[in-house]
C-alpha cells in the first residue's frame, strides 16, 4: 500500500508523544512500587492506539477516557507538572486530592475527569456531543473505553442515544483482550466488537492498534465524518496491555507467558522506530537521546511534586457550600481528632482491592 506523504517532523513528534507515554508510565510504576504513590494503571503496549487515534483530534475536540488514556492528554496539553501532581494527590493537584490517583483531568485540553465505574464516560460523552450538536459547535467527542466496557450498561445507553441523536462522536474501543482477569471469550459472544456498532445504526471498523499510523488514519476518517454531520461511529483498536490491569494486579496468575511474548514482538514503539529509521526520518542515537531527555524532565518534575505539601485537611469540607454546614463541621472536627491521634495517613503498601 502507498503511504501518504507524512511530514518528517510530524512523524518524529508522533514517536516522541508515544515515548512520553512510555517514560511517564515507567516512572509512575516505579514510584508506586516504592510506595510513593498509591495506584497506577499502566499504558505500556497501548501507546500507538491512544496517540495515533488522538492525533486525529483538533484542539476544540474532547477526549473522554478510561484508565489508560492519560498519555493522550499529555499530548493534548496536560503539563507534566499537573499529571504528576495528580498522581501524588498533593496541593498542586487540580482535582484537589478528591480523585483517586491516576484519575486525571485537564480543563485546558477538554479532558474531563473520569470515573472508575466502567462505562460511565460513554453516556457522559454522548450528552456533551449532543449539546455540541444542538449549540452548533464545531466539536467531535472521542470516547475511549476498553473491551470489557462493552458489557456495561453505559455502552448500550451511550451508543443507543448516540445513534438516535446522530451525535458527533467516535467511540474508540481499546480491545486489549482482557478485562482484568476475564478474557474477551468469557465476556462476550461477539468477539468482533466493531460489529456491535451495527445494532445502534452506526458503522464499526477495526484496526491494528499497535500500528500508530493505521490508528491515526482510521480515526482521521471517522473524525471527519462526525465533524461533517455524518454521525457517530465505532472504532476498535486491537492491542494488548503488557503489564497488569493495575499496579494491584498480578497478570501471571491468569495469562500465558507465550501470549505476552507474542505481543512483546509487536511492541508499538519499536515498530514505529524501525519504520522511521528505515525512512531516514530518525537518525542513529536519536531515540536514546530523546528518551534520556524526557526521563530527566519527568524526574525533575517528580522531585518538585514529591516535595509539594499535601492538600490541607480542611479542604475536605470546603468548596461545596458557601458556609460549611454544622454536620460537616462536626465530621471534620472528629476527623481532625483521629488524624491527630494516628498522625498523617501514609500512602499505604500499594495494595488496592480492585
Ligand atoms: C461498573 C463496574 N464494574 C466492575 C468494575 C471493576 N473493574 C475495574 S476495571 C475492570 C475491567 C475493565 O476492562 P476493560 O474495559 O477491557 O479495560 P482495560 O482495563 O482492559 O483497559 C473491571 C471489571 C468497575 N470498576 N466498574
Ligand atoms: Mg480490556
Amino acid at each position: 500500500m502507498e503511504l501518504p506523504a507524512y511530514d518528517p517532523q510530524w512523524l518524529k513528534d508522533l514517536l516522541r508523544y508515544m515515548l512520553i507515554v512510555r517514560c511517564m508510565d515507567g516512572r509512575m510504576m516505579k514510584l508506586q512500587r516504592a510506595g510513593r504513590i498509591g495506584f497506577v494503571g499502566s499504558m505500556h503496549g497501548q501507546e500507538a492506539a491512544m496517540i495515533g487515534a488522538c492525533s486525529a483530534l483538533e484542539a476544540q475536540d474532547w477526549l473522554w477516557s478510561g484508565l489508560r488514556e492519560g498519555g493522550a492528554a499529555l499530548m493534548r496539553g496536560l503539563p507534566f507538572s499537573e499529571y504528576i501532581a495528580q498522581m501524588y494527590c498533593n496541593s498542586n493537584d487540580t482535582a484537589k486530592g478528591r480523585q483517586m490517583c491516576n484519575h486525571l483531568q485537564h480543563k485546558g485540553s477538554h479532558y474531563p475527569s473520569w470515573s472508575s465505574v466502567i462505562g460511565t464516560q460513554l453516556p457522559h460523552g454522548v450528552g456533551a456531543a449532543y449539546a455540541a450538536k444542538v449549540r452548533g459547535l464545531d466539536e467531535v467527542h472521542a470516547i475511549f473505553f476498553g473491551d470489557g466496557a462493552t458489557s456495561s450498561s453505559g455502552f448500550h445507553s451511550g451508543l443507543n442515544f448516540a445513534g438516535v441523536w446522530e451525535v458527533p462522536a467516535v467511540f474508540c474501543c481499546v480491545d486489549n483482550g482482557w478485562a482484568i482477569s476475564v478474557p474477551s471469550s468469557q465476556q462476550t459472544a461477539q468477539l468482533e466488537y466493531e460489529r456491535k456498532g451495527e445494532c445502534y445504526g452506526m458503522p464499526g471498523y477495526a484496526v491494528d492498534g499497535n500500528d500508530v499510523l493505521a490508528c491515526f488514519e482510521a480515526m482521521k476518517t471517522l473524525v471527519a465524518r462526525a465533524r461533517g454531520g455524518g454521525g457517530p461511529s465505532l472504532l476498535v483498536l486491537r492491542t494488548y496491555r503488557m503489564q497488569g490491569h493495575s499496579s494491584s494486579d498480578d497478570p501471571t496468575r491468569y495469562r500465558d507467558a507465550a501470549e505476552v511474548e507474542t505481543w512483546t514482538k509487536r511492541d508499538p514503539l519499536e515498530r514505529i522506530t524501525r519504520f522511521l529509521e528505515s525512512q531516514g526520518v530518525l537518525q542513529a542515537g536519536e531515540y536514546a537521546r530523546m528518551e534520556s531527555e524526557l526521563l530527566a524532565e519527568i524526574d525533575r518534575e517528580i522531585h518538585i511534586q514529591e516535595a509539594a505539601a499535601p492538600m490541607p485537611l480542611k479542604s475536605l469540607v470546603e468548596d461545596v457550600y458557601g458556609d460549611i454546614p454544622r454536620h460537616l463541621r462536626k465530621q471534620y472536627n472528629e476527623f481532625l481528632g483521629v488524624a491527630k491521634r494516628y498522625g498523617d495517613a501514609d500512602v499505604g503498601d500499594g495494595v488496592f482491592p480492585l
